[in-house]
C-alpha cells in the first residue's frame, strides 16, 4: 500500500511551506514541495506580514502538491485579520513584532489585575498576546467596522473554503481561552473590551473546516471535493504533537524562530509561583496542555546574520557554527527570556550591550557572538525545564528537540551539556507532520491515538541522540553560569 497523501501547509515567521505527507498504518514520507520567504513588510511606521503573498505561497504550493485526500493549515499564533460585513480583509494583519503593544499590559492591568489574568487563561505574559494587540487597537476605525476577526490560518483556511471557524489550540494564545473549560473567558473579554462575537465559532484539530472552493481548484489545478481539515493551527500545537516520545518522563523544546521549551500535561497550571516564572499554558491536541517558556531562540542568531550582511560582511552558516564550536565556553552570557531581544534589528549591539551591562566580556566578531547566543539558548533551555519540573512537579528523563534547530549541532550538544540529560534530535519538519498526522488520523489512515503517532514516527524517523558532556563546560561551570542568569532576569 502507498497510504494516502495529505498537504500541510506551515507558515513560519521567515519562510512558509507546503508539504505533502504520504502515511500509511506503518509508515510515514513528508516531501517539502514548495517554500517561500515570508517577508514582513514596514508600512505607515506598522510592521504588517504581507498575507497576500502567503496565500499566493499557499496556492503555488498545493499545485506543486498534486491530487491530496486533504490539506491543513498550521502557523505562528496570535495574529489575525479582521474581516468587514462582507467577509472582506480589512488591512494587512499586524506583526506581532510591532511595538504597538507597548503599555497594554499596564493598561489591561487597570481593569483586570495579572494575577486574575493568570488564574483564568494560564497565559504568560508576552507582549504581543492577542488580547493586548485588540487592547492598542481598541480605538481604532478598522476595529470599529469589523464584523469578524480570524488567526492566520484561520484566515487561509477561509480563503481556501469560504467557510469560517476558530481553531482552539490557536485561539488559546490569544488569551481570551479558559485552559480548565477549553472555552472563551468572557470575564477576561469582557475587562479587556473585546467583542466575543468577533470569533467564529471555535473547531478542534480533526473537524472538518470545508472544502477547496472552485476557484482554488482552478488556481491550484486540484480536481474534485479537497476537504480542508482542521489540525493544531498553531505551529506549536502541531509540532509536539509530532515529538517522537515514547517515553512517560519527556519534556520538549520546539526550536526555530522561537525556542518552546516544556511539558505536555493533562492539566493546566495556573499558580502564582507558575505566573512568576513566565510559564504558559497554550492548548494541545487531543485535550493536552502544553506548558512551556517562550525563550527567544534562533532568533537571536538570524538577527545577528542580517546585521552583518546588512553591514557588508555576511557569514556562512556552517562555517560560523564550527567557529563558534571552538570558541571558549560560556565566556559571556545574555538571558535569551529577555523581551528586550524582541524586536527586529541591530542584534550585535544589543547583544554586546548586555555583555557590558552585566559586566561581561563583549563578544569578539561574529563567531564568539554565535558562541554567546548558542550558550546562552542552552541556559534558557535548562531554566525553562528546571522551573517545569519544579512548577508541574514531575520529572524529565529525556529531551526532545524538534523543528529547524535539530540542524544545529551545537546546540543540541551545548543543550544536552547544559540540562545535563540526553538530547533526542528530531524531526526538523515536527509543525507539518504534527499538521500531516491529525488529518491522517480524521482521515482514518492511521489509528485516531497520539501515542500510536508518536510510536509511528520514533520507529521510522532517522533521530539524533545526544548524551550529556563536559565538553563545552563542566557540570559545575554550567550551574554557576545558570545561576548569574537567573539572577540576573
Ligand atoms: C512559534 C510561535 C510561538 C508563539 C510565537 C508567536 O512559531 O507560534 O509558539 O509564541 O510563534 O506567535
Amino acid at each position: 500500500r502507498s497510504g494516502a497523501r495529505f498537504a500541510a501547509v506551515d507558515l513560519g515567521a521567515s519562510s512558509g511551506r507546503v508539504m505533502t505527507g504520504t502515511v500509511g498504518p506503518s509508515s510515514v514520507d513528508l516531501r517539502e514541495v514548495h517554500r517561500f520567504p515570508n517577508r514582513p513588510v514596514r508600512l505607515g511606521g506598522t510592521l504588517h506580514w504581507d498575507v497576500l503573498a502567503l496565500y499566493r505561497g499557499v496556492l503555488d504550493g498545493l499545485r506543486e502538491a498534486g491530487p491530496v485526500a486533504s490539506v491543513g493549515v498550521d502557523s505562528w499564533g496570535v495574529d489575525y485579520g479582521l474581516l468587514d460585513a462582507d467577509g472582506v480583509l480589512l488591512g494587512n494583519p499586524v506583526h506581532y513584532r510591532d511595538d504597538r503593544t507597548e503599555g497594554m499590559a499596564d493598561r489591561l492591568a487597570e481593569s483586570l489585575p495579572p494575577q486574575e489574568l493568570y488564574a483564568t487563561t494560564g497565559l504568560q505574559y508576552l507582549p504581543f498576546n492577542t488580547v493586548y494587540q485588540l487592547t492598542a487597537a481598541r480605538d481604532s476605525a478598522q476595529l470599529a467596522a469589523a464584523q469578524q476577526l480570524l488567526l492566520v490560518p484561520d484566515l487561509m483556511s477561509y480563503w481556501l473554503t469560504g467557510v469560517r471557524g476558530t481553531e482552539l489550540t490557536n485561539a488559546s494564545t490569544t488569551q481570551l481561552i479558559d485552559p480548565r473549560t477549553r472555552d472563551w473567558s468572557r470575564t477576561v473579554a469582557e475587562a479587556a473590551g473585546v467583542r466575543l462575537s468577533l470569533f467564529p465559532p471555535l473547531r478542534l484539530p480533526g473537524d472538518p473546516a470545508g472544502e477547496l472552493l472552485p476557484e482554488v481548484l482552478d488556481e491550484t489545478g486540484l480536481e474534485g471535493h479537497v476537504p480542508v481539515t482542521a489540525v493544531g493551527s498553531h505551529d506549536t500545537a502541531s509540532a509536539v504533537a509530532a515529538v517522537p516520545a515514547v517515553t512517560k518522563g519527556f519534556a520538549y523544546i520546539a526550536t526555530g524562530t522561537w525556542s518552546l521549551a516544556g511539558l505536555e500535561l493533562t492539566r493546566p497550571v495556573l499558580t502564582e509561583a507558575s505566573r512568576q516564572a513566565n510559564f504558559t499554558n497554550e492548548l494541545g491536541v487531543d485535550g493536552t496542555v502544553r506548558y512551556l517558556r517562550n525563550i527567544m531562540g534562533l532568533w537571536l542568531l538570524q538577527e545577528c546574520m542580517r546585521s552583518w550582511e546588512s553591514e557588508g560582511r555576511p557569514q556562512e552558516l556552517a562555517a560560523l557554527l564550527r567557529e563558534a564550536g571552538s570558541c571558549a565556553p560560556l565566556r559571556s552570557v545574555v538571558d535569551a527570556g529577555d523581551p528586550a531581544f524582541l524586536p527586529p534589528g541591530r542584534m550585535p549591539q544589543r547583544i554586546d550591550d548586555a555583555c557590558r551591562r552585566s559586566g561581561q566580556p563583549v563578544p569578539d566578531g561574529p563567531a564568539e557572538a554565535t558562541r554567546c547566543v548558542l550558550d546562552s539558548l542552552a541556559l534558557a533551555h535548562r531554566l525553562a525545564l528546571e522551573d517545569a519540573q519544579r512548577l508541574a512537579d514531575t520529572e524529565i528523563e529525556v529531551v526532545h528537540v524538534v523543528g529547524g534547530g535539530v540542524h544545529n549541532e551545537l546546540l543540541c550538544q551545548l543543550t544536552a551539556d547544559a540540562c545535563g540529560l540526553p538530547v533526542v534530535a528530531g524531526p526538523a519538519e515536527a509543525a507539518a507532520l504534527g499538521n500531516v498526522a491529525v488529518q491522517a488520523r480524521a482521515h482514518g489512515v492511521i489509528g485516531d491515538d497520539a501515542g500510536l503517532v508518536r510510536r509511528l514516527l520514533y520507529d521510522t524517523l532517522p533521530l539524533r541522540r545526544y548524551e550529556p558532556s563536559a565538553d563545552h563546560g563542566s557540570p559545575q561551570a554550567w550551574s554557576r553560569a545558570a545561576a548569574a542568569v537567573r539572577a540576573g532576569s
